[in-house]
């Protein structure tokens, strides 16, 4: 899968490795699994990104810089995207990107293949599972550190090994992690069991305010700036939300927006029916997965968002 950039990535070069905004598992998990991998193979890599990691992935603790923090021009030879789709998904970071030499790595089908190199693999769970693929065909140890970075980005991005991008070679790569020394169980706990109670209370509102509609057929919920106000929420305690809804028996697609600090609706989709959620969110300029996709509406009028949504989805 990597043959094209191997040899490229065995000459020690300096890399920017950078991911999408408001990280989640796969690109924090991804972004630390290729710089652990250029590290061996004795390059020098700085690890560029808009946003900071989340909380509850702190104690991972590699060098992780903020753009805002960057005071001079980054020298580099070569940009290392993981889990971007497009360029401007990497936010700020994009004014320190100049010129062709970028490598993208990426699962997303809506993936726009900028760079010169473009390693996707729309059938992987994560990215994560794509650079055990990478420390495979280099034929590296995988070590206790590499094997969490991983692990987290499969288990989150798989939706802990339940969503249908996950495949048999999921399942291998997280035995191959496990034989090295993972201990699953704790990581799991770290990463599922340590929520702050205040992202519970919010759970509360999103499911207070979602509605079912098309013999529960379709589900969706809306959380507002002042739902995130009155709770003290973090934005990102909404990850993974949209997925309670589509839980329920009978859903076959959800979607769930949320208000954003800078005013713009930011949609979820889901569907573990028929419907192509990627379709849907490429109308509005979004995308994603067949079954996981997301838009973002330049629009505070979230009621017009929605019955815009509800008239581009026809379930037979
Ligand atoms: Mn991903």
């Amino acid at each position: 899968m990597f043959e094209d950039i191997i040899p490229l990535l065995k000459k020690k070069a300096r890399f920017l490795v950078t991911s999408h905004i408001n990280p989640e598992g796969d690109s924090t998990g991804s972004v630390f699994a290729i710089a652990d991998i250029l590290e061996r193979l004795g390059s020098d890599v700085e690890i560029v990104c808009q946003d900071n990691i989340p909380n509850d992935l702190l104690f991972l603790n590699k060098k992780w810089k903020l753009s805002k923090d960057i005071q001079s021009e980054l020298n580099y030879d070569w940009v290392i995207a993981v889990d971007v789709p497009s360029l401007e998904r990497v936010g700020d970071v994009i004014q320190y990107i100049k010129g062709d030499n970028i490598i993208v790595i990426d699962h997303h089908i809506s993936c726009k293949k900028f760079g010169k190199y473009n390693i996707v693999d729309e059938k992987a769970s994560s990215c994560g599972e794509m650079l055990f693929r990478l420390l495979e065909e280099l034929e590296l140890e995988i070590t206790e550190e590499f094997a969490k970075y991983v692990y987290i980005a499969i288990v989150t991005d798989s939706g802990s090994f339940m969503y249908s991008n996950t495949g048999a070679y999921t399942h291998y790569v997280a035995g191959a992690l496990i034989d090295a020394g993972l201990n699953v169980a704790e990581i799991n706990s770290k990463l599922f069991n340590e929520q702050p109670l205040m992202k519970l209370k919010f759970v509360a509102r999103f499911l207070e305010n979602s509605k079912f509609v098309n013999n529960n057929r379709l589900a969706y919920s809306v959380l507002r700036q002042e739902d995130f106000i009155s709770l003290s929420a973090k934005k990102n305690y909404t990850d993974g939300f949209v997925n309670m809804l589509l839980s329920v028996k009978g859903v076959e697609v959800a979607f769930f927006l949320t208000e954003t600090e800078d005013s713009k609706v930011k949609v979820s989709f889901r569907s573990k029916g028929n419907i192509d959620v990627n379709t849907l969110a490429n109308l509005s300029g979004g995308g994603g997965h067949k079954k996981a996709a997301g838009a973002t509406f330049s629009t505070t009028n979230i009621e017009s968002v929605v019955n815009s949504i509800l008239e581009r989805i026809s379930l037979n």
